[in-house]
């Protein structure tokens, strides 16, 4: 039988493709507060400064200069080869797996590049600007897209199918996460205590370093593909 691989990825793996990490040392968020720009309340307080930072990012993603990696490409050969029943689960809200090969891709914290209708709670494709005026392609009601992504506060996406999947997992890597977020940075836990193998793959320790039986420390670029190669 398929050895079933469970991965779940975080901003690490797409920083060498140019979208910055997120917790940095002064604790802003491309200089904003998490508080202002990824939470309910914060869109509900300024709806148009969110909008704003979500649309330079969604533009950023789109740019010539972010493409995948090979860490995104590796994970794409490896989830459209037959040596491996793969869930790849990403908390990123960019479409680099998609761009690297990879699907279906579980994007637990939604993404960058759908408009969710509050009116009519359908979900749509969604490349250009939003603001407090733009219509529903669907319901064609105005006013009522956010981006589609999950802020604190909110449920992530998902969450029984990637609970099956970890409690099934012959192996579990974690890759470019900080394990600062939950329900994801409590993921090892569960993939451990079914007995699967844990690996971890980043730039330095991090806080469920302990949880894992194996360290890969370094660039996802390098670490990921001499991993997958080896499967
Ligand atoms: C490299 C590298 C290279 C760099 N190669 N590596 C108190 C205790 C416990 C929990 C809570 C609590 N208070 C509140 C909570 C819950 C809260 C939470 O976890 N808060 C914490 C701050 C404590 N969580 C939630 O609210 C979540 N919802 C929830 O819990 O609902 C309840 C529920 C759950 C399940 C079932 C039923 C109910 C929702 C969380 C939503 C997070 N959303 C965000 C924003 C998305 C939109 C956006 O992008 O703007 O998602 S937050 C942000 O953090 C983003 C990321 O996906 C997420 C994780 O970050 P990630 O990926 O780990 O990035 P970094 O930057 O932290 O780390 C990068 C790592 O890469 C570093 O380690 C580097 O070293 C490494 N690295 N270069 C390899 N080249």
């Amino acid at each position: 039988m398929k050895r079933r691989i469970v991965i779940l990825t975080g901003a690490g793996i797409s920083a060498e493709s140019g979208i910055p990490t997120f917790r940095a040392a002064d604790g802003l968020w491309e200089n904003h507060r998490v508080e202002d720009v990824a939470t309910p309340e914060g869109f509900a307080r300024d709806p148009a400064l969110v909008h704003t930072f979500y649309n330079e990012r969604r533009q950023k993603l789109m740019s010539p200069e972010v493409a995948p990696n090979a860490a995104h490409q590796a994970l794409g050969d490896l989830s459209q080869s037959d040596k491996a029943d793969l869930t790849l689960i990403t908390q990123n809200i960019d479409n680099l797996h998609e761009r690297g090969g990879a699907h279906p891709v579980i994007h637990m914290h939604g993404e960058l590049t759908k408009a969710w209708c509050t009116a009519c709670d359908q979900r749509s494709p969604w490349l250009k600007s939003m603001d407090s005026a733009s219509l529903c392609p669907l319901c064609q009601t105005k006013g009522a897209l956010r981006v589609d992504v999950v802020w604190f506060g909110e449920v992530p996406y998902q969450m029984d199918t990637i609970e099956l999947a970890l409690r099934q997992a012959d192996i579990f890597a974690a890759i470019g996460t900080s394990a600062q977020v939950y329900p994801a940075a409590g993921f090892v836990q569960l993939a451990r205590a079914m007995g699967a193998q844990c690996h971890e793959f980043n730039l330095e320790q991090t806080a469920a370093s302990a949880a894992f039986d194996h360290h890969h420390f370094g660039p996802a670029s390098q670490t990921v593909p001499t991993w997958a190669a080896s499967l």
